[in-house]
């Protein structure tokens, strides 16, 4: 009896023994009397050897059947081999076709362009690179969990469904809700989040998040994850450590836990191990004077966009922060700057390698008064931010926290052209199929 349950990457613990190797064809061929069947089952890639000698009439036939992607099980022998790439072989004695396509299979060996690989994106996260990357991508949401449950945070799962805008108006799913007229899908989880510090101390969520950005760029997505973390008691200083922490966290044990991965992407490693605390801190200031000696046209109270982040990121080995913006381009709920009312006390984190921002986190306003005012300025309805004022009624703390986009993270640490490959099924401003 061969036991069931076998997967490709537990074939050092079947060497020697007879295994039923459950997948897909991933590619095949034929010298006269032999058959290289190779194998892949999600956790990795196997060579199934068909001698014409060693099986029968039938499983002989079938190999000649089989074609790109054809589902089967196979049942041999796992032997370890040096010369095979995974380290071992199995010899076939049998196998059993389970479904064999009728059409040639749509993606093949030879360059797709990109719009057709999108179009087929539910079959083109079985290729080799989209593995590669999804599994990390799946890693790292684990790591990302860890860290923050490993020190001290409380998970808090946010909604979806939002009466009040977290962000800025101009970027908002809108949908009809019963008798309240209008709910928003939600931009954020920070501002539930203010509220559970108020009650946890230390909380962290992680979800889907959106965005109607008409941006058509390689960093923006309709539909991303945000990894948000929000502290009681800690100031903008104390957020940027958090953020260094974390970030070099997760990269170390993203290059521990994806070795092969990365590997197989040609990540270069060195550039990712010199992710480590402390990283660079210039004002927003600062970087208006990097980026006029870069031949950039801003001035101060611009906001710095893709180019000029990518230019900044560029600058610098490891992460940089650039803090303290002006307060006209930031978020309504960010602190004033007590030293000077112009600037907000809030950051960007901007990856290195051309990537940019990552992160963007911030202080809260924890004053009442001139948050209802910042409300009205904006021209928010108070009424609907009477719970978020709440939190500045009762026992409020000064408090920060930050986000930061699963996809961006992951594009940077797997080193990809775009964000649309960081997510299994994206959504932009032009694709909601598949
Ligand atoms: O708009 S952010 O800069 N900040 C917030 O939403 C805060 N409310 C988070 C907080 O303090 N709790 O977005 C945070 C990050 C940003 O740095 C990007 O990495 C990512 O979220 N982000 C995106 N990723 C992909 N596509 C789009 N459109 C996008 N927008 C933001």
């Amino acid at each position: 009896m061969i036991k069931d349950g076998f997967r490709i990457a537990d074939s050092a613990d079947y060497a020697g023994t007879e295994a039923a190797l459950k997948g897909w064809v991933s590619h095949i061929r034929s010298s006269g009397s032999l058959f290289f069947i190779e194998v892949r089952d999600g956790t990795g890639f196997i060579q199934a050897v068909v001698v014409k000698s060693e099986v029968s009439e039938q499983t002989f036939e079938i190999c000649s059947k089989l074609t790109i992607e054809s589902s089967l099980i196979v049942r041999g022998m796992i032997r370890e081999d040096s010369r095979a790439p995974g380290g071992f072989e199995m010899s076939v004695h049998d196998i059993e076709p389970v479904n064999i396509p009728e059409e040639e299979y749509p993606i093949s060996k030879k360059a797709h362009g990109i719009d057709f690989l999108m179009e087929h994106r539910h079959l083109w996260v079985r290729s080799r690179r989209q593995l590669a990357i999804l599994r990390v991508r799946s890693e790292l949401i684990r790591i990302s969990r860890a860290y923050f449950h490993d020190n001290g945070y409380v998970l808090i799962d946010t909604p979806i469904l939002t009466g009040s805008i977290g962000e800025s108006s101009g970027s908002l799913f809108e949908t009809e809700y019963f008798d309240f007229g209008n709910a928003f899908l939600a931009q954020t989880g920070q501002l539930y989040l203010e509220a559970a510090a108020s009650a946890f101390g230390k909380v962290f969520c992680l979800g889907p998040t959106f965005r109607a950005e008409k941006s058509k760029t390689r960093r923006h997505l309709t539909e991303f994850w945000m990894l948000e973390a929000e502290v009681a008691f800690y100031d903008s200083d104390r957020n940027m450590e958090l953020q260094e922490d974390m970030v070099s966290y997760l990269v170390r044990n993203i290059i521990e836990s994806c070795e092969r991965e990365l590997g197989y992407l040609e990540r270069d490693l060195d550039a990712l191990q010199k992710i480590i605390p402390p990283f660079p801190r210039i004002s927003y200031g600062e970087a208006i004077e990097l980026l006029k000696k870069k031949d950039f046209r801003v001035r101060w109270g611009d906001d710095i966009g893709g180019d000029e982040e990518t230019a900044l990121s560029q600058s610098f080995e490891k992460p940089v922060f650039i803090y303290n913006y002006p307060m006209e381009i930031k978020a309504f709920y960010m602190k004033p700057d007590p030293r000077d009312s112009r600037i907000v006390l809030c950051n960007d984190l901007l990856a290195p390698e051309g990537y940019g921002e990552i992160i963007g986190g911030s202080q809260r306003n924890d004053d009442y008064d001139s948050l209802l005012a910042r409300i009205n300025e904006e021209g928010l309805n108070s009424d609907l931010y009477r719970w978020y004022l709440d939190i500045r009624r009762y026992g409020s703390v000064p408090h920060s926290g930050f986000g930061l986009g699963i996809e961006r993270l992951l594009a940077w640490i797997c080193r990809l052209p775009h964000v649309r490959e960081a997510i299994p099924f994206p959504r932009l401003i032009n694709r909601l199929y598949p």
